[in-house]
Protein backbone atom coordinates (compact mmCIF):
# COMPACT_ATOMS: atom_id res chain seq x y z
CA UNK A 1 0.00 0.00 0.00
CA UNK A 2 1.83 3.40 -0.75
CA UNK A 3 2.31 5.55 2.60
CA UNK A 4 -0.10 8.20 2.04
CA UNK A 5 -2.88 6.02 1.45
CA UNK A 6 -1.45 3.61 4.35
CA UNK A 7 -1.51 7.24 6.77
CA UNK A 8 -4.98 7.89 5.40
CA UNK A 9 -6.47 4.35 6.60
CA UNK A 10 -4.75 4.38 9.82
CA UNK A 11 -5.41 7.71 11.22
CA UNK A 12 -8.17 9.46 9.39
CA UNK A 13 -12.01 8.56 9.77
CA UNK A 14 -11.91 8.32 6.19
CA UNK A 15 -15.33 6.57 5.71
CA UNK A 16 -17.29 8.18 8.33
CA UNK A 17 -16.64 12.00 8.51
CA UNK A 18 -15.63 12.97 5.29
CA UNK A 19 -16.06 15.28 3.42
CA UNK A 20 -14.48 17.89 5.82
CA UNK A 21 -15.20 21.69 6.32
CA UNK A 22 -12.60 23.27 5.60
CA UNK A 23 -12.06 25.64 2.05
CA UNK A 24 -10.27 24.42 -0.94
CA UNK A 25 -6.62 25.14 -0.33
CA UNK A 26 -6.81 26.39 3.68
CA UNK A 27 -3.70 25.20 5.03
CA UNK A 28 -5.19 23.09 7.65
CA UNK A 29 -4.90 20.23 5.48
CA UNK A 30 -1.15 20.76 5.25
CA UNK A 31 -1.17 20.82 9.34
CA UNK A 32 -3.01 18.11 9.86
CA UNK A 33 -0.63 15.92 6.95
CA UNK A 34 2.17 16.81 9.81
CA UNK A 35 0.47 16.07 12.48
CA UNK A 36 -0.58 12.41 11.28
CA UNK A 37 3.29 11.70 10.10
CA UNK A 38 4.89 12.76 12.85
CA UNK A 39 2.70 10.94 15.64
CA UNK A 40 3.43 7.87 13.15
CA UNK A 41 7.14 8.28 13.34
CA UNK A 42 6.68 8.87 17.33
CA UNK A 43 5.14 5.11 17.35
CA UNK A 44 2.32 5.71 20.25
CA UNK A 45 -0.39 3.38 19.63
CA UNK A 46 -3.54 5.68 18.34
CA UNK A 47 -5.56 4.64 21.82
CA UNK A 48 -2.75 5.69 23.95
CA UNK A 49 -3.19 9.54 21.99
CA UNK A 50 -5.83 12.58 23.44
CA UNK A 51 -6.30 15.14 20.88
CA UNK A 52 -8.20 17.77 21.97
CA UNK A 53 -9.67 20.87 20.57
CA UNK A 54 -11.92 24.18 20.92
CA UNK A 55 -13.88 25.45 18.47
CA UNK A 56 -12.90 27.15 14.87
CA UNK A 57 -11.67 25.77 11.54
CA UNK A 58 -8.74 24.69 13.39
CA UNK A 59 -11.12 23.50 15.79
CA UNK A 60 -12.48 21.05 14.08
CA UNK A 61 -9.56 18.84 13.39
CA UNK A 62 -10.36 16.02 15.98
CA UNK A 63 -13.48 14.97 14.47
CA UNK A 64 -11.40 13.39 11.39
CA UNK A 65 -8.97 11.82 12.63
CA UNK A 66 -8.96 7.96 14.69
CA UNK A 67 -7.52 9.14 18.28
CA UNK A 68 -9.26 9.14 21.23
CA UNK A 69 -10.88 12.94 20.49
CA UNK A 70 -12.75 15.47 22.42
CA UNK A 71 -13.76 18.84 20.86
CA UNK A 72 -14.81 21.07 23.48
CA UNK A 73 -15.44 24.86 23.66
CA UNK A 74 -14.37 27.57 22.65
CA UNK A 75 -10.72 28.76 24.71
CA UNK A 76 -11.51 25.84 26.95
CA UNK A 77 -9.39 23.42 25.21
CA UNK A 78 -6.24 23.25 27.66
CA UNK A 79 -8.78 23.29 30.34
CA UNK A 80 -10.25 19.85 29.16
CA UNK A 81 -6.47 18.67 28.23
CA UNK A 82 -5.59 19.16 31.98
CA UNK A 83 -8.08 17.40 33.42
CA UNK A 84 -7.60 14.37 31.30
CA UNK A 85 -3.67 14.77 31.86
CA UNK A 86 -4.31 14.44 35.41
CA UNK A 87 -6.45 11.80 35.39
CA UNK A 88 -4.59 9.40 32.87
CA UNK A 89 -0.97 10.67 33.53
CA UNK A 90 0.13 8.27 30.81
CA UNK A 91 -1.89 9.59 27.38
CA UNK A 92 0.00 11.83 25.11
CA UNK A 93 -2.48 14.35 25.45
CA UNK A 94 -2.42 16.86 22.44
CA UNK A 95 -4.37 20.09 21.90
CA UNK A 96 -5.54 21.78 18.75
CA UNK A 97 -6.08 25.29 18.61
CA UNK A 98 -6.84 28.17 16.47
CA UNK A 99 -4.99 31.85 16.98
CA UNK A 100 -8.62 32.99 18.53
CA UNK A 101 -8.94 30.06 20.85
CA UNK A 102 -5.32 30.01 22.11
CA UNK A 103 -4.73 33.41 23.06
CA UNK A 104 -7.88 34.85 22.82
CA UNK A 105 -10.76 34.00 24.61
CA UNK A 106 -8.23 30.76 25.76
CA UNK A 107 -5.51 33.54 26.24
CA UNK A 108 -5.40 32.95 30.13
CA UNK A 109 -5.31 29.02 30.06
CA UNK A 110 -2.63 29.26 27.31
CA UNK A 111 -0.15 31.48 29.10
CA UNK A 112 -0.79 29.60 32.89
CA UNK A 113 -0.16 26.04 31.35
CA UNK A 114 2.89 26.98 30.20
CA UNK A 115 4.10 28.68 33.73
CA UNK A 116 2.77 25.17 35.06
CA UNK A 117 4.61 23.31 32.60
CA UNK A 118 2.01 20.41 32.48
CA UNK A 119 2.83 17.82 30.36
CA UNK A 120 0.59 18.72 27.01
CA UNK A 121 1.68 19.23 23.33
CA UNK A 122 -0.10 22.55 22.07
CA UNK A 123 -0.36 22.96 18.15
CA UNK A 124 -1.64 26.45 17.19
CA UNK A 125 -2.65 27.19 13.82
CA UNK A 126 -1.98 31.22 13.76
CA UNK A 127 -4.05 31.93 10.48
CA UNK A 128 -4.65 35.75 11.99
CA UNK A 129 -7.97 36.24 12.06
CA UNK A 130 -11.36 34.21 13.39
CA UNK A 131 -12.02 32.15 9.84
CA UNK A 132 -15.01 30.23 10.78
CA UNK A 133 -17.02 33.22 12.31
CA UNK A 134 -16.44 34.95 9.33
CA UNK A 135 -12.57 36.78 9.30
CA UNK A 136 -13.12 39.08 12.83
CA UNK A 137 -9.68 40.10 13.90
CA UNK A 138 -8.03 38.18 16.75
CA UNK A 139 -4.93 38.80 19.18
CA UNK A 140 -3.12 38.12 16.27
CA UNK A 141 -4.22 40.33 13.17
CA UNK A 142 -1.20 42.39 11.99
CA UNK A 143 -1.57 46.34 12.98
CA UNK A 144 -2.63 47.74 10.07
CA UNK A 145 -4.86 44.87 8.52
CA UNK A 146 -8.05 45.03 7.71
CA UNK A 147 -10.76 42.64 9.07
CA UNK A 148 -14.22 42.39 9.04
CA UNK A 149 -14.42 43.99 12.74
CA UNK A 150 -11.51 46.28 11.23
CA UNK A 151 -12.87 47.96 8.10
CA UNK A 152 -10.40 50.28 7.65
CA UNK A 153 -7.39 48.81 9.90
CA UNK A 154 -6.68 47.15 12.75
CA UNK A 155 -5.19 49.58 15.14
CA UNK A 156 -4.02 46.60 18.15
CA UNK A 157 -1.07 45.51 18.52
CA UNK A 158 -0.53 41.48 17.26
CA UNK A 159 0.77 39.12 20.53
CA UNK A 160 3.44 37.15 19.17
CA UNK A 161 2.47 33.04 20.12
CA UNK A 162 5.71 31.91 20.04
CA UNK A 163 7.58 34.48 22.25
CA UNK A 164 4.53 34.59 24.23
CA UNK A 165 4.90 30.84 25.28
CA UNK A 166 8.55 31.48 25.81
CA UNK A 167 7.66 33.74 28.21
CA UNK A 168 5.17 32.20 30.31
CA UNK A 169 7.66 28.92 30.57
CA UNK A 170 6.99 26.47 28.14
CA UNK A 171 10.13 24.10 27.93
CA UNK A 172 9.67 23.47 24.00
CA UNK A 173 8.51 26.04 21.10
CA UNK A 174 8.34 26.09 17.61
CA UNK A 175 7.31 28.06 14.80
CA UNK A 176 6.61 26.68 10.78
CA UNK A 177 4.67 27.67 8.26
CA UNK A 178 2.29 25.38 5.99
CA UNK A 179 4.50 26.25 2.97
CA UNK A 180 7.36 24.55 4.97
CA UNK A 181 5.61 21.18 5.72
CA UNK A 182 8.81 18.94 6.39
CA UNK A 183 9.82 21.76 8.94
CA UNK A 184 6.48 21.16 10.13
CA UNK A 185 6.58 17.32 10.66
CA UNK A 186 10.21 17.70 12.55
CA UNK A 187 8.82 20.45 14.71
CA UNK A 188 6.00 18.51 16.12
CA UNK A 189 7.90 15.20 16.49
CA UNK A 190 10.16 16.90 19.16
CA UNK A 191 7.22 18.59 20.58
CA UNK A 192 5.85 15.30 21.03
CA UNK A 193 8.68 13.87 22.22
CA UNK A 194 9.22 16.57 25.09
CA UNK A 195 7.84 16.10 28.81
CA UNK A 196 6.65 19.30 29.61
CA UNK A 197 4.53 22.24 28.23
CA UNK A 198 5.08 22.19 24.04
CA UNK A 199 3.66 24.60 21.57
CA UNK A 200 4.69 24.50 17.72
CA UNK A 201 2.83 27.21 16.42
CA UNK A 202 1.82 27.52 12.68
CA UNK A 203 1.47 30.68 10.23
CA UNK A 204 -0.66 29.58 7.60
CA UNK A 205 -3.30 31.16 5.48
CA UNK A 206 -7.09 32.55 5.76
CA UNK A 207 -7.15 33.34 1.86
CA UNK A 208 -10.87 33.58 1.80
CA UNK A 209 -11.24 35.50 5.06
CA UNK A 210 -8.10 37.38 5.86
CA UNK A 211 -6.16 37.21 2.49
CA UNK A 212 -9.56 38.68 0.48
CA UNK A 213 -10.35 41.54 2.53
CA UNK A 214 -6.53 42.51 2.43
CA UNK A 215 -5.89 41.65 -1.17
CA UNK A 216 -3.27 38.95 -0.21
CA UNK A 217 -4.01 37.16 -3.28
CA UNK A 218 -4.80 33.04 -3.79
CA UNK A 219 -3.87 30.33 -1.33
CA UNK A 220 -0.92 29.80 -3.29
CA UNK A 221 0.26 33.56 -3.18
CA UNK A 222 -0.34 33.70 0.68
CA UNK A 223 1.93 30.33 0.80
CA UNK A 224 4.63 32.27 -1.39
CA UNK A 225 4.47 35.36 1.02
CA UNK A 226 4.96 32.96 3.73
CA UNK A 227 8.11 31.51 1.90
CA UNK A 228 9.50 34.59 1.12
CA UNK A 229 8.93 36.39 4.68
CA UNK A 230 10.09 33.33 6.94
CA UNK A 231 14.00 33.30 7.97
CA UNK A 232 15.18 30.06 9.96
CA UNK A 233 16.60 30.85 13.69
CA UNK A 234 20.02 29.66 12.10
CA UNK A 235 19.96 32.21 9.36
CA UNK A 236 18.62 35.05 11.74
CA UNK A 237 21.41 34.53 13.79
CA UNK A 238 22.87 36.12 10.83
CA UNK A 239 21.54 38.68 10.05
CA UNK A 240 21.46 42.48 10.88
CA UNK A 241 18.31 43.95 13.11
CA UNK A 242 17.00 46.21 10.15
CA UNK A 243 16.96 43.07 7.90
CA UNK A 244 14.67 41.33 9.88
CA UNK A 245 12.39 44.11 10.45
CA UNK A 246 9.60 42.30 8.02
CA UNK A 247 10.36 38.38 8.30
CA UNK A 248 9.82 36.15 11.33
CA UNK A 249 11.56 33.27 12.85
CA UNK A 250 10.72 29.24 11.51
CA UNK A 251 12.84 26.86 13.22
CA UNK A 252 13.06 25.84 17.32
CA UNK A 253 12.80 28.76 19.38
CA UNK A 254 13.58 27.41 22.45
CA UNK A 255 14.03 23.94 23.87
CA UNK A 256 14.98 23.62 27.80
CA UNK A 257 14.55 21.44 30.81
CA UNK A 258 11.99 23.29 33.60
CA UNK A 259 10.39 20.77 36.41
CA UNK A 260 7.00 19.11 35.34
CA UNK A 261 4.23 19.94 36.92
CA UNK A 262 2.62 16.42 37.45
CA UNK A 263 6.41 15.26 39.12
CA UNK A 264 6.32 18.09 41.48
CA UNK A 265 2.50 17.74 42.48
CA UNK A 266 3.03 13.86 42.69
CA UNK A 267 6.32 14.86 44.83
CA UNK A 268 3.62 16.72 47.29
CA UNK A 269 1.11 14.05 47.25
CA UNK A 270 3.83 11.88 48.77
CA UNK A 271 5.14 14.04 51.33
CA UNK A 272 1.91 15.16 52.44
CA UNK A 273 0.76 11.11 52.56
CA UNK A 274 4.08 11.03 54.68
CA UNK A 275 5.70 8.20 52.11
CA UNK A 276 8.70 10.16 51.53
CA UNK A 277 10.55 12.88 53.37
CA UNK A 278 11.06 16.58 52.44
C1 LIG B 1 -17.72 30.91 24.07
C2 LIG B 1 -17.81 31.10 22.58
N1 LIG B 1 -17.62 32.32 22.08
C3 LIG B 1 -17.66 32.51 20.74
C4 LIG B 1 -17.92 31.47 19.91
C5 LIG B 1 -18.02 31.69 18.42
N2 LIG B 1 -16.82 31.26 17.72
C6 LIG B 1 -16.76 30.03 17.16
S1 LIG B 1 -15.33 29.78 16.35
C7 LIG B 1 -14.78 31.33 16.77
C8 LIG B 1 -13.46 31.86 16.29
C9 LIG B 1 -12.49 30.85 15.81
O1 LIG B 1 -11.28 31.48 15.49
P1 LIG B 1 -9.90 30.77 15.74
O2 LIG B 1 -9.84 30.18 17.08
O3 LIG B 1 -8.82 31.72 15.38
O4 LIG B 1 -9.94 29.55 14.72
P2 LIG B 1 -10.06 29.49 13.13
O5 LIG B 1 -11.51 29.37 12.81
O6 LIG B 1 -9.45 30.72 12.55
O7 LIG B 1 -9.28 28.26 12.78
C10 LIG B 1 -15.71 32.02 17.54
C11 LIG B 1 -15.55 33.39 18.05
C12 LIG B 1 -18.11 30.19 20.48
N3 LIG B 1 -18.32 29.10 19.72
N4 LIG B 1 -18.07 30.03 21.81
S1 LIG C 1 -12.51 30.08 6.58
FE1 LIG C 1 -10.29 30.32 6.44
S2 LIG C 1 -9.44 29.07 8.12
FE2 LIG C 1 -11.56 28.41 7.76
S3 LIG C 1 -11.41 26.69 6.32
FE3 LIG C 1 -11.75 28.55 5.11
S4 LIG C 1 -9.66 29.24 4.56
FE4 LIG C 1 -9.47 27.79 6.26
Amino acid sequence: MAEITRLIHEYLRHDKKFPHVWCPGCGIGIMLGSLIRAIDKTGYKKDDIVLVSGIGCTGRLPVYVDFNTLHTTHGRALTFATGIKLAKPRLKVIVIMGDGDAVAIGGNHFIHAARRNIDLTAIIVNNNVYGMTGGQYSPTTPYGMKSTTTIYSNVEHAFNISELAVTAGSVFVGRGTVYHAKLLDSLMEKAFAKVGFSVVEIISHCHTQFGRLNRMGTAVEMMQWQRDHAVTVEKAAQMKKEELKDKFKIGVLIDRELPVYQDEYEKVRRWAKGSEKR
